[in-house]
């Protein structure tokens, strides 16, 4: 069977970008019809500054939500990547095998880089690394696919040619993995800032929609949406950014074949296509809500699903982390 690997880094609280984006079609398709493995990713949480409840706090409620979205333990693997000391064990034998220049050209890196940089930050050294640690969370598992959004894309790039390489120089250990992109909603767009992505850890909250958002709020941020000059409904993502934005999430959250373009046919006011995508996320929100709320009231059964997960995890990943060790040249221990 195919094995999956995907993870969400616990930076911040989940949008419904990460939804849209990631978790929907986890729990929709990716655990029904591959051997999957779902990660919070902490350690990658700690490359930029971080408040250390904050990330712990956020952790729990990363992983209390990937069971509230509906990610079932009885089909797929559910845990932390902190739990499980395989990935860094094998991220060194792969720091042992890039290049400071191919991390260096890491778009990612250079964005955020440049960003702790322009606000008088340092810069982590585990902000340059981290596309190897999220090689070895991939390659530990030999996992086949990896579900990301687009700016993900050249990190799976990146782990491909690091499988390539150590299966080349040393014997065959790695299976080399591919990204597969989600068909709808690739991106979410904040709607103060339609031209860029929701994200969770951004400062600017008010066009983001959280999903643990109430509903009158998460109304509010979508009617308070940016819409562009005209009046107009069109699906146009250069023209108008903002209407586009609505009209996929729109789309997205009702699930209309059709999709964005056919939608915007629908509407002759700004005012009326607010209205529905506002109940429209209304309502594919209030499940999750729910059920966090009840997973909530029982942190045992969370505590029980991340162990169980975990100990999992660790016995897919040790062979192949046993085997690169060997195969690199380190003794074995007895
Ligand atoms: N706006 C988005 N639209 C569609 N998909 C999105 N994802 C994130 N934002 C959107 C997808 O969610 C998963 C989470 O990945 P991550 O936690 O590793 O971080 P990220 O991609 O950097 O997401 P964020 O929310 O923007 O986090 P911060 O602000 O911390 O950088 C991925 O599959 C991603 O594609």
């Amino acid at each position: 069977t195919t094995r999956i690997f995907s993870g969400i880094k616990p930076t911040g609280h989940l949008t419904l970008g990460n939804y849209l984006g990631a978790l929907r079609q986890w729990v929709t398709v990716d655990q029904h019809r591959a051997d999957a493995l779902f990660c919070v990713v902490d350690l990658h949480a700690l490359t930029v500054d971080h408040d250390p409840a904050r990330v712990r706090r956020l952790s729990r409620q990363v992983a209390t939500l990937f069971l509230a979205a509906g990610l079932d333990p009885a089909l797929c693997t559910l845990f932390v990547q902190s739990h499980v000391d395989e990935h860094t064990r094998l991220s060194y034998v792969l720091e042992c095998t890039a290049s400071d220049g191919e991390m260096r050209r890491m778009i990612q890196y250079k964005e955020k880089a440049a960003k702790e940089r322009a606000t008088g930050g340092s810069v982590r050294l585990s902000l340059l690394t981290y596309p190897v640690l999220m090689a070895a969370d991939i390659l530990a598992y030999g996992a086949d696919e990896v579900p990301v959004g687009d700016d993900q894309a050249q990190h799976v790039e990146l782990t491909r040619d690091l499988a390539v390489r150590f299966n080349q120089r040393y014997g065959h250990t790695f299976t080399v993995p591919k990204a597969v992109l989600p068909a709808v909603a690739a991106r979410v767009m904040d709607l103060q800032d339609p031209t860029s992505k929701m994200g969770k850890s951004h400062a600017d909250t008010s066009g983001i929609v959280y999903l643990l958002d109430e509903p009158d709020v998460a109304r509010r941020k979508v009617m308070r949406a940016v819409t562009d000059s005209g009046s107009e409904v069109v699906h146009d993502r250069e023209a108008q950014p903002g209407i586009a934005n609505l009209l996929e999430i729109l789309a997205a959250c009702t699930g209309d074949d059709g999709g964005p373009a056919e939608l915007a046919a629908r509407y002759s006011s700004y005012g009326a296509l607010k209205k529905d995508t506002a109940e429209a996320v209304v309502e594919t929100l209030r499940p999750i809500r729910e059920r966090h709320a009840q997973l909530c009231a029982d942190p045992g059964y969370v505590d029980e699903v991340l162990r169980a997960g975990a100990e999992r995890a660790r016995g897919l990943a040790r062979p192949t982390v046993d085997a690169a060790y060997e195969a690199i040249g380190l003794l074995p221990a007895r």
